[in-house]
């Protein structure tokens, strides 16, 4: 392993810049070997430094050939400057200048980048045959040499000259304000954006590209064009995005009271692309996975997913482009923040109560194991080697909950005050993680200085609560205690401001009140608690008898719960509890424990045998659901297909002490079909209820019954009896939406029934066949593939890794077949012959090389060693240790792999 690549950046060295750019002009002529880049930079040295005599311009610069550098106009001779690898540096720029660096200068410089040949995806590349860029976090010093920190902020003006047959379509960011034709048979356009931005928000495209229109009238009278562009094929799949774009504006109006800013908002779809979306001013470039949609492709999942990126891509506008980071320590500012206003959009348009189930389903399964692992770090890193491994779901999802408990803790209507000020304040410029929260703090008047631990302090807090009734005192009292266990580099930590927000049921499932001595409110049914000690306790008066606590309503805070609940009581909590999602937890907590027990049991030889109580709690729940069906009480039903979703095998390896990958899945599915047996006539009916011969549509109550329809046909699946197969492959083969159709296949491969298997083979080739021509469809029919449980799917996912339509440059490609393997696929990935870790290693060591991004995303799975078993352990380790003995591996597959082999 290389130490040279060990450099680590530290907060705690933030200095402002020296220099600031004002202006950034770049001219790009597009050919088809190499792409010249002509800028022209107005600086000036930071008069807000106080006593700047900074006298050495060092400018960021990457995969380039520089040509020439001029200073106000003069060409630079070769010693008046010096390039490297990563730079471009001027040491002593007064002496090149008349007058003081502080009145301003211009700088030039003409490079040569070679777009074709840029597997990173990242600064320009192409994708098939358009010309697009990726420049968040350091993409734009492979474009040009520049002050690339996100607290430069410059205004843009771009030319960009192209072929205008191959590239009708020339893009960049903000509005177009000249173009023309040249007499080679190339055009060019002129773009310029008038706000400042950071260099990461630039954007450019060039394609033979078609477009959807649309226009969209500003909650203060202005009108907007709205255009999403795609390769010609796929015109008939941007409805869905528009839709969801005119619905996130009207959204982020009536909730935030923030208008879009420009006269055109563009969107254009890439199939290369390393990750969802990117928010670029004006100009968002978008993951075909996430943007495309039509009911014959795309499944219901997908569909809300594309509303979820559009929304969150449009909301960065303020949340991110207006009020930018100041560094990319912040960068859970604007995460943090945006995911957690996506989630309150998707809130609004769909169920409330599933998003948040959703949402904490992920959390508790993913962030919660990132945050016990070796990649460890707080809301508000404090170092980083490479800012792209920090893309993480700290940052994101728990940078979110941490937004999110800020509302619990000041109210809605501070909260929205708060976040007024926040955006008044900073409009325009770089800030930070703490210039948040002062804004929340000052607008409501609430002290967050305990609070702010949660961006300084990594790792889940667990907390215990144990509550206990004094019938002479008529006094219930809950007794509370947090801790945080030690992650990497932080031993010891001190205790959070945790909201907790419960309520209290009586006997008949009514609310009681919640009477705290010495606090005036009165006659609350619900509350928030603030929990500030490492050990707490609350006194509850006049509570007539002894009550059901249901505690960390809507899930309050990101902690780890251990309340003393029994499983009478948690059923009870099931069915009376007035919090959806304490409902739904109180289920996951009953089967998780039974699921323990089993385990437990099975662990040690003996039978596995289901605590009845579960196929009774099951049972009601089927109750409901069929007379929900009958009565078409429609938006309930995507709640009752949460309850009736056993925990993941995920959800349960993440809660283990040790994962035992065969007996978690061992267990999982002898409950699972424990329950399709017990309740198959309920299942039937179910199934039954749930069709429908309306049209499709991707709208809540739709989502909410083939949601259920799906999880019942997989119940009854499990069934020994042919009936489901035909069901199922009749299902495969009728179904005229992407949702029904992949359900139906994936049920038929993972069958076990011994007639299946032909089945799910020609319901694989069928499929193929049908929809060789759509991409991501057929990353879909990777993803099935590689997720099936039965043996021998290594060798198929090795086998298809050389079909036609596999391509490891393509980054969807990757995720569907190996990242779906690796991560999808528990007992075939950690198979006890160590090939599932050996294949894993051997295409991130391929990958690095092409694309070190998403070869160190690949890495996950692998981080997670210490959690298994001694044998397991072992292997995966070698496999790391194997990658870190590489030459010249990557910055970023460098930071994981060393810093997993080195935390304990
Ligand atoms: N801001 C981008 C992520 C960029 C990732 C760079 N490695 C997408 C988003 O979060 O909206
Ligand atoms: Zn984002």
């Amino acid at each position: 392993m290389r130490d040279a690549q060990a450099t680590t950046i530290y907060l705690k060295d933030y200095q402002v810049p020296t220099f600031l750019i004002d202006r950034t002009q770049l001219r790009f002529e597009l050919e088809e070997t190499q792409t010249r880049v002509i800028s022209r930079l107005s600086m000036r040295r930071n008069p807000d430094l106080i006593g700047n005599t900074g006298n050495t311009l060092r400018l960021d610069g990457q995969d380039m050939t520089l040509v020439s550098v001029s200073l106000n106009g003069q060409a630079l001779s070769a010693e008046q400057y010096q390039v490297d690898d990563e730079s471009l540096v001027i040491a002593n720029i007064s002496a090149l200048l008349d007058q003081s660096p502080e009145q301003g200068f211009e700088l030039s410089c003409e490079t040569l980048i070679k777009p074709q040949e840029n597997t990173s995806l990242e600064g320009l590349y192409k994708s098939h045959t358009m010309f697009c860029t990726q420049c968040e976090a350091e993409g734009f010093r492979k474009i040009t040499y520049y002050l690339d920190r996100p607290d430069v902020m410059a205004m843009f003006e771009t030319t960009i000259v192209a072929d205008k047959r191959r590239y009708p379509v020339l893009l960049s960011n903000g509005n177009a304000i000249k173009q023309g034709e040249l007499d080679d048979g190339r055009h060019w356009v002129t773009w310029e954006d008038p706000f400042r931005k950071p260099c990461y928000l630039f954007a450019l495209v060039a394609g033979d590209l078609k477009s959807i229109e649309d226009r969209f009238t500003t909650q203060s009278g202005r009108d907007v064009m709205l255009r999403i562009f795609v390769e010609e094929k796929d015109l008939d799949k941007c409805d869905h995005a528009m839709q969801s774009l005119k619905n996130a504006m009207r959204w982020d109006e009536q909730v935030y009271g923030r208008e879009y800013d420009l006269d055109i908002f563009m969107i254009v779809a890439v199939d290369d692309f390393n990750m969802g979306a990117m928010e670029n001013k004006g100009l968002n470039i978008f993951n075909t996975s996430c943007v495309l949609a039509k009911p014959e492709t795309t499944t219901d999942t997908a569909f809300q997913r594309v509303e979820a990126v559009v929304a969150h891509e449009y909301f960065h506008n303020w949340s991110g482009n207006r009020v930018t980071c100041r560094d990319w320590f912040q960068l859970s500012l604007k995460e943090g923040f945006t995911v957690f206003r996506d989630a309150e959009f998707s809130a609004d348009m769909g169920s409330r109560t599933v998003k948040r189930v959703e949402d904490v389903t992920f959390l508790r399964t993913a962030q919660f194991a990132e945050d016990a692992g070796p990649m460890s770090h707080p809301v508000r890193p404090d170092s980083y080697m490479e800012i792209s491994n920090f893309y993480t779901l700290t940052i994101y999802e728990k940078g979110a909950e941490v937004v999110r408990m800020i509302r619990e803790l000041v109210g809605e209507e501070n909260f929205r005050k708060g976040s007024d000020l926040y955006f008044e304040r900073h409009d325009g410029q770089a800030v930070t993680t703490e210039d948040f929260v002062r804004a929340m703090e000052e607008a409501s008047g609430v002290d967050l200085q305990q609070f702010r631990r949660w961006y300084t302090q990594s790792g889940t807090p667990v907390m215990h609560v144990s509550g206990h009734y004094n019938e002479p005192a008529q006094t219930y009292e809950l007794s509370l205690s947090q801790s945080c266990p030690p992650t990497p580099g932080q031993p010891h930590k001190e205790p959070f401001h945790i909201p907790l927000r419960m309520g209290l049921l009586g006997a008949g499932g009514n609310e009681l009140e919640l009477n705290l001595p010495g606090e005036k409110h009165s006659g609350l049914t619900e509350r928030v608690l603030n929990v500030t000690e490492p050990v707490q306790r609350f006194v509850f008066h006049n509570i007539p008898a002894a009550p059901v606590p249901s505690l960390l309503r809507g899930f309050s805070a990101p902690v780890k719960l251990h309340a003393d609940l029994d499983r009478d009581q948690l059923m009870f909590l099931m069915t009376r509890d007035s919090d959806g999602f304490n409902r739904w937890n109180a289920s996951q907590e009953l089967a998780v424990g039974v699921m323990q027990e089993m385990l437990a049991s099975h662990q040690q030889g003996g039978e596995m045998v289901m605590d009845s109580r579960l196929s009774v709690a099951v049972g009601e729940v089927l109750q409901h659901a069929v007379a929900d069906a009958q009565g078409a009480n429609e938006l309930d039903q995507a709640m009752l297909a949460q309850l009736l979703s056993l925990p993941s095998e995920a959800y349960l390896s993440e809660l283990a002490e040790e994962i035992d990958v065969d007996g978690i899945h061992a267990v999982r599915e002898h409950v699972a079909d424990a329950l399709a047996a017990e309740h198959a006539a309920a299942f039937a009916q179910l199934y039954q209820l749930c069709q429908s011969d309306e049209p499709y549509r991707a709208d809540a109550a739709g989502i909410a019954r083939r949601s259920l329809k799906n999880l019942s046909l997989a119940y009854l699946m499990r069934l020994p009896e042919p009936k489901p197969l035909d069901v199922c492959f009749e299902q495969f083969t009728g179904a005229g939406n992407m949702t029904d159709v992949d359900a139906a296949l994936r049920l038929l491969v993972n069958s076990r029934q011994p007639q299946a298997a032909a089945l799910a083979e020609k319901a694989l080739a069928d499929f193929y066949a049908k929809w060789r021509h759509e991409s991501l469809v057929v990353n879909q029919w990777f993803t099935v593939q590689a997720t099936a449980s039965r043996q021998g799917t290594l060798q198929q996912v090795k086998a298809l890794m050389e079909h036609e339509a596999f391509d490891i440059r393509n980054p969807n490609k990757v995720r569907s077949l190996i990242g779906a393997f690796s991560n999808g696929n528990p007992v075939n990935f950690h198979d006890l012959s160590g090939e599932g870790y050996q294949f894993l290693a051997e295409q991130i060591l391929q990958l690095d090389g092409l694309n070190p991004q998403i070869a160190a995303r690949l890495l996950t799975p692998l981080t997670r060693w210490r959690r298994y078993g001694a044998q397991r352990q072992k292997l995966m380790k070698a496999e790391l240790e194997r990658i870190a003995a590489q030459a010249d591996l990557s910055r970023d597959v460098y930071e994981v792999v060393s810093k997993s082999l080195s935390a304990s």
